[in-house]
């Protein structure tokens, strides 16, 4: 066959089409799976392609991709998702691929990924790669770099990962309402260099937020500040798994804080190394140590230890508020306050009514008592030492010693040595000796004079 000049322009423009944009048209859209499950899943190990660490995503999962000649594909699927938020609460939220948040995105630098973006949501929406290093009209921002995806269509991101690090995905298209709704999702670029940045045990998630009516199902989008569902990877203690690592492990946690507010987490038993931004890697000499990290919104910071000391170690937001699910803000305080009547006397007329702790709020960590549908207690879950108290952003870093290889499932409470735990006084010495400070101030007493404000001559007093 004579290839004539202009058969050979047109092979050639295809070829360099393919080799520009990368579009193989041939394979068609990959599959999107789907889980619905909010069990935290196993590790997704790379069975193609430069060797990584595979992240551990907190109550997720990571999204299997197809190598596709050079281009690793994805594909999102933006669509209406129910949450399990924690056992006995339901949310009805948008997110990506039957979940919100949506599945990790994992890669290697240097990887060229393709992600298709499949709209099945009610309004047009985008995907705004957050701190990826890319093309200006890859950039996923609605308007400014590109027209909004509307309800049915899908588009497609073309790019290169440039740099390895932690970054995250999230709607650049009526954000205040898409990430009210819950539409996020974790995005990490594993280093080129298998051995660069190691660990053993990689965890990662979003912080977001919801401001849910007990009762209802639904987000209020307009909330600005004042939410009651502070949640990692749209869970809520007891909801959240924990963190589980065996002795001799380096630990690294990687957080993403897509709140309206800053949120301080506080490890105990530990001293950590901040050592990522969505910036990047923090150079060696300039990590420094913290045992809080304050994670500003629209930001995400990664730390790491190595885990050296076994035990139940909580890890939670430093906020109080935080660490308390729905019903938190509205609860008068009531401490003092003797009210056994008075409650079912309300009782009566409000059949919901719950009154706040008259000796503090301890005592509705135990307290059974009749809730809305769909609402989960503001404090909640129990420890081996009785009820934790806590709700929100909060769960337990395990590490224990001889866990066999690779196995991490939950190994129970921590069973500790003899003779350290805390524990009660007992017999005559455990009333305080108490006695009255008798002591008298030598020299003269200071006299405080007060000076009404406005008094005439007031001036005088000072000259
Ligand atoms: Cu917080």
């Amino acid at each position: 066959m004579t290839v004539s000049r202009r058969n050979f322009i047109a092979a050639g423009a295809l070829i360099g089409a393919a080799a520009v944009s990368g579009r193989a048209r041939a394979a068609g859209i990959p599959e999107a799976p789907t889980t619905e499950s909010p069990a935290t899943q196993p590790p997704l190990v790379p069975t193609s392609g430069p060797d990584y660490q595979p992240v551990v995503t907190l109550n997720g999962w990571t999204l299997p991709w197809r190598q596709n000649g050079e281009w690793k594909e994805f594909h999102l699927v933006a669509e209406p998702v129910v949450r399990q938020v924690s056992p006995g609460m339901k949310a009805h939220l948008w997110g990506y691929n039957g979940q919100s948040p949506g599945p990790t995105i994992e890669c290697v630098e240097g990887d060229k990924v393709r992600i298709f973006v499949t709209n099945k949501l009610p309004e047009h929406t985008t995907v705004h790669w957050h701190g990826i290093l890319l093309p200006n009209g890859m950039d996923g921002v609605g308007g400014l770099t590109q027209p909004q995806i509307k309800p049915g269509k899908t588009f497609v991101y073309e790019f290169q990962m440039r740099k390895s690090g932690t970054f995250m995905y999230h709607p650049h298209a009526d954000e205040m309402v898409q990430m009210a709704m819950g539409m996020m999702g974790f995005l990490v670029v594993h280093p080129r260099d298998p051995k660069l940045h190691r660990v053993d045990r990689d965890f990662v998630f979003l912080m977001s937020s919801y401001d849910i009516d007990p009762g209802s199902y639904v987000p209020k989008v307009n909330t600005m500040t004042d939410f009651n569902l502070w949640t990692w990877n749209t869970r809520v203690f007891p909801g959240i798994d924990h963190f589980v690592a065996a002795t001799g492990d380096r630990v690294r946690v990687r957080i993403g804080n897509l709140t309206m507010t800053n949120h301080p987490i506080h490890m105990h038993g530990y001293d950590f190394a901040v050592t990522c931004t969505d910036g990047g890697w923090v150079p060696e000499a300039a990590r420094w140590p913290e045992v809080t990290i304050d994670i500003p919104v629209g930001a995400m910071r990664a730390f790491e230890f190595k885990a050296d000391e076994p035990g139940d170690w909580a890890i939670h937001c430093h906020k109080s508020h935080h660490t308390m699910n729905a019903m938190g803000h509205a609860v008068k305080n009531f401490i003092g306050v003797q009210k056994r009547d008075l409650a079912k006397r309300i009782g009566r007329l409000v059949p919901d009514y719950m009154p706040m702790g008259s000796q503090g709020m301890a005592e509705m960590g135990e307290m059974e008592m009749a809730m809305p549908d769909n609402t989960l207690p503001m404090m909640t879950g129990f420890g081996q030492f009785g009820p934790i108290e806590m709700g929100g952003m909060f769960s337990v870093v395990k590490v224990r010693e001889g866990l066999a290889a690779g196995d991490y499932k939950d190994p129970g409470w921590f069973k500790h040595p003899p003779g350290t735990v805390a524990y009660e006084v007992k017999g005559p010495d455990a009333e305080p000796k108490r006695k009255a400070e008798t002591t008298k101030p030598k020299g003269r007493e200071t006299e405080v004079k007060v000076v009404k404000p406005g008094a005439k001559g007031n001036h005088k007093n000072h000259h």
